[in-house]
């Protein structure tokens, strides 16, 4: 079986990891490639993403574009995947012609769900059911943002006070959020079954746990520690959820070796 969608991105990335969970709970073929982040300075983006000698470097010259998030450096990104990909970001997901891309991981994420509608409840039951997990994949997307900023401003070596200031306040609204719906006792954070919703939560949580690398930076600062077992006494339902899904089957290929990586100090 050939891949039925294509996903350039840099790698490890949990944004990334939510379309390779449905993948997985599914049973779809995803074709996933990319590196290490400083390494995709050096690769062509588009359709057909690979990494550039010095030679097609030179000669894709014109194609050099300044990044914007989350890269320093200058990018090579063809006009097909800047058609493709409009805001020029990764991950980047494609059909498996290339004719259609498909940007945000959330919407990846609902991409590959769509290619077994139907057949599971992983977005739902019905339009109402969709809907609601799409109210989780919103609030989860305006938490990501913060959690984005946070972690490439830790990344950089300083954090301003008022990047920490917001992701505080994320961070205390989105849990708040997530423990309140787990509370109904459905097992799942939009009801009975699992879904978009919880795999959305484990990965953006899962990216926020690049905090622990940076405990020095914070003390430096004179900054709080978010993720603390604090936290995990104050959200702990939300936390119990986190834990058991990432050791589930379907997460644990992702999630595992991503957070080993990422132990607290
Ligand atoms: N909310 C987006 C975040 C995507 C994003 O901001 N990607 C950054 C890297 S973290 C990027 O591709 N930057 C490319 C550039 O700056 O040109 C998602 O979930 O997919």
């Amino acid at each position: 079986m050939s891949a039925e969608l294509r996903i350039f991105s840099y790698m490890p990335n949990p944004r990334v990891a939510k379309a390779t969970i449905v993948a997985r709970l599914c049973g779809i073929e995803l074709d996933v490639r990319g590196a290490a982040p400083n390494e995709l300075s050096d690769w062509l983006w588009d359709f057909e993403a690979r990494p550039l000698s010095d030679e097609d470097k030179a000669k894709h010259e014109h194609l050099v574009r300044q990044a914007k998030t989350g890269f320093t450096a200058r990018l090579f990104k063809t006009e097909a995947f800047l058609a493709a990909h409009p805001f020029g970001t990764v991950p980047a997901a494609f059909s498996a012609d290339g004719e259609i891309g498909i940007f945000e991981s959330n919407s990846i994420m609902r991409a590959v769900a769509r290619l077994r509608e139907g057949q599971h409840g992983l977005y739902g039951r019905d339009g109402l059911g969709a809907s609601r997990i799409d109210s989780f994949l919103d609030a989860g997307l305006l938490f990501a943002r913060d959690v984005q900023v946070y972690v490439l401003a830790m990344r950089g070596g300083a954090i301003p006070a008022h990047v920490h200031a917001g992701v505080t306040q994320a961070f205390a609204s989105y849990m708040a959020g997530i423990e309140r719906a787990l509370s109904g006792g459905h097992g799942f954070i939009a009801g009975k079954e699992l879904t978009l919703a919880d795999i959305c939560y484990v990965t953006e949580l899962a990216l926020m746990h690049n905090e622990f690398k940076y405990h020095e930076l914070l003390a430096k600062n004179d900054l709080p520690v978010l993720l603390t077992n604090a936290a995990r006494e104050t959200y702990p339902l939300a936390f119990a959820h986190f834990d058991r899904l990432c050791a589930h089957e379907a997460f644990a290929p992702d999630m595992g070796p991503y957070l080993r990586t990422l132990k607290a100090p």
